[in-house]
């Protein structure tokens, strides 16, 4: 038989001419295009869903599958932010463009192999949902101590009235001029709002920052003004752009020590509501947060002066304990997964000398500069760790692991001896030191104190030693005003002083004092209290004004001259501290609590005891 040549069909191949190949390619490569696109539509095609989609959408998926009660709840919540969404975005469109081609290029991958599998989470979840009385039943100690912390000698006591008496001076003054405001300007008598907690955001900081500490001070009026502030006028609502950092360290975690502390489902209710506010800011290829998100449209982006788009450690570096905690009280595990899939990149990428970078992409994952502080942009990663150790009753040794490590390289690239004896940590920039401190660094002694006990056992006393030697260092930084500079050097024959003029400041940090906290605790050395009643002499004579505390502009000065601020962190953290080192060692005890980055104490989970069913026999802390 033979095959007769139809017309138009070549003798090649099928027989097709080119321009019918070309047709039918065309027709194939629609088809193929077709059946992807359905999966997309298809009802219940869950796992190709799950592996075609990215991350996100399948953790929004995720976070609906919990209880009725939290979905209501978060359906409210998501149609309100579609609302929202329609009406405001206030990022600048170009900048967005950009980052949504730079996401595409470097794919949803990267964020899907970082991301902890399902079975981790899985071991995340709390086994019950959170109840008040059986948090309170696992407590080694009454959170207030016996008799209020009051401490023994007279001596002490009257200090720690002193201290008290000196909060209620700076909350009645934030209340007479500044009331609902962030915070005090104490020269001018009025309020000030700032861009960190929300430009038309947030409000009420120096409230929620106050509220644990008036509480454990019995100042029951002032904190029952607080708390019918935060039921009727914390609005959270707000279209307004915030950091993620101070907003996870000042409300998530005032909140939370206020519920923690109180039983108050208040506080509960209001710092799950806006945790959940806050996940838009992970949305990134490789789940590195970006540092600034508007609370009500969920768009997020670096901060402007951060080196090329990146994250900075210390800020993405500082969410894990309330983050746990915050899952722990939703029963949703995630918030914990967010905070472990940075862990997890943090864990993979390799580190210049075993040291952390301060800038991060978070496109792609990789370390933007080579400067490393234990200061700012730094600090308060390193203390996540070992407190993430700490807050986990010691189960969680991969924290552990990361900040010995951290430690080690510390030690071993930053940690100078000055010719006068001085031991400090030096700042790296890509190899070369910089022999500059800043008052931030100083809350590394507490830090270290706080972890030697769990080094190894030759190092511990080692640890314990270098703390008490930074301790001291930032203690002779404070000269002669006995208040210490933003920064301080030790080159050029300095000691602990500030060279420059622009690091002469004060601004009411605690950090000098919240190591000598630390380390009363650890040594009971009275030498600590001492240090401590200087310090409340010195902000006694300097930087109290007619209405309120105010930073000053040069410690080297008695002359001194006012900066017009009363910061948050002044309530919330330097005159917590004081507090507490005039208090006995009971009052919050270490053996219960860890304190976050602004003095919320945040308490120790138990999980062996808070998921037993039996009814607690040894109830110490409720008595
Ligand atoms: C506080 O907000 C926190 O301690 C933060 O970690 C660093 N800076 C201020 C206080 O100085």
């Amino acid at each position: 038989m033979v095959f007769r040549k139809l017309p138009g069909v070549s003798a090649s191949g099928m027989g097709l001419r080119l321009s019918q190949k070309f047709v039918f390619l065309l027709f194939l490569s629609g088809l193929v295009t077709l059946c992807f696109g359905a999966l997309f539509f298809l009802p219940d095609s869950v796992r190709l869903k799950r592996i075609f989609l990215s991350k996100t959408e399948n953790d929004v998926k995720e976070h609906l599958k919990r209880p009725v009660k939290e979905q209501e709840h978060s359906r409210a919540m998501v149609s309100a932010k579609a609302d929202r969404l329609k009406s405001v975005n206030r990022k600048p469109a170009v900048t967005q463009a950009v980052e949504a081609t730079e996401e595409r290029l470097v794919g949803g991958k990267a964020q899907e192999e970082l991301t902890v599998s399902r079975s981790e989470s899985a071991s995340v979840r709390s086994v019950d949902t959170f109840t008040y009385n059986k948090f309170k039943s696992c407590l080694i100690k009454n959170p207030l101590g016996s008799d209020s912390g009051k401490a023994a000698d007279p001596k002490t006591n009257e200090r720690r009235e002193k201290v008290k008496e000196m909060m209620k001076f700076s909350w009645d003054n934030y209340k007479r001029y500044a009331w609902g405001k962030n915070e005090l300007r104490p020269l001018t008598k009025n309020g000030h709002i700032g861009n960190m907690f929300g430009k038309c955001g947030l409000r009420g900081a120096s409230i929620i920052d106050s509220l644990d500490t008036l509480y454990i001070m019995g100042l029951m009026d002032e904190y029952n003004d607080a708390k019918e502030w935060v039921q009727t006028s914390l609005d959270l609502n707000s279209n307004g752009e915030a950091s993620l950092f101070e907003v996870n360290i000042r409300y998530v975690g005032g909140l939370l020590s206020a519920y923690y502390l109180t039983g108050e489902e208040l506080f509960k209710n209001k710092v799950l509501e806006l945790g959940e506010k806050l996940l838009p800011a992970f949305n990134t290829p490789t789940g590195i947060p970006r540092g600034v998100i508007n609370l009500g449209s969920g768009t997020s982006w670096s901060w402007g002066w951060a080196s090329a788009g990146s994250s900075i450690l210390a800020e993405f570096g500082t969410l894990h304990l309330e983050f746990v905690h915050l899952t722990e009280l939703s029963n949703s595990p995630i918030y914990t997964e967010k905070v472990m899939n940075i862990r997890k990149l943090l864990n993979k990428i390799e580190k210049p000398h075993g040291l952390y970078p301060n800038f991060l992409s978070p496109v792609s994952g990789n370390w933007v500069q080579h400067h490393v502080s234990i200061g700012g942009l730094g600090d308060s990663f390193y203390e996540y760790l070992i407190k993430s150790y700490l807050m986990s009753d010691k189960k969680d040794e991969d924290a552990k692991k990361m900040y010995y490590g951290a430690l080690e390289a510390i030690e071993a690239n930053l940690v100078q001896k000055s010719p006068g004896g001085l031991t400090y940590m030096a700042e790296w920039r890509g190899g070369i030191l910089d022999h500059k401190m800043g008052h931030l660094a100083c809350f590394s002694g507490g830090m270290i104190g706080i972890g030697a006990d769990d080094g190894a056992p030759e190092k511990r006393q080692h640890y314990l030693d270098l703390a008490a030697e930074i301790t001291h260092t930032c203690h002779e930084s404070y000269t002669p005003t006995k208040l210490g500079p933003e920064a301080f050097r030790f080159d050029g024959g300095a000691e602990a002083t500030a060279t420059r003029l622009s690091d002469r400041y004060y601004i009411l940090r605690p950090e000098v004092i919240e190591s000598y906290m630390y380390m009363w605790r650890l040594t009971h050395d009275p030498k600590y209290r001492e240090w401590g009643w200087e310090a409340v002499e010195a902000l006694e004579q300097h930087c109290k004004v007619e209405s309120g505390f105010s930073g000053i502009r040069d410690v080297y000065t008695t002359m001194v001259s006012h900066d017009n601020m009363q910061q948050s962190f002044f309530l919330s953290e330097t005159l917590k501290y004081l507090y507490l080192l005039f208090s006995d060692d009971d009052l919050l005890s270490l053996e219960d609590w860890v304190f976050n980055t602004e003095a919320h104490p945040l308490p120790i989970i138990r999980k062996n005891c808070l998921q037993d069913q039996g009814s607690p026999q040894d109830n110490t802390a409720s008595e």
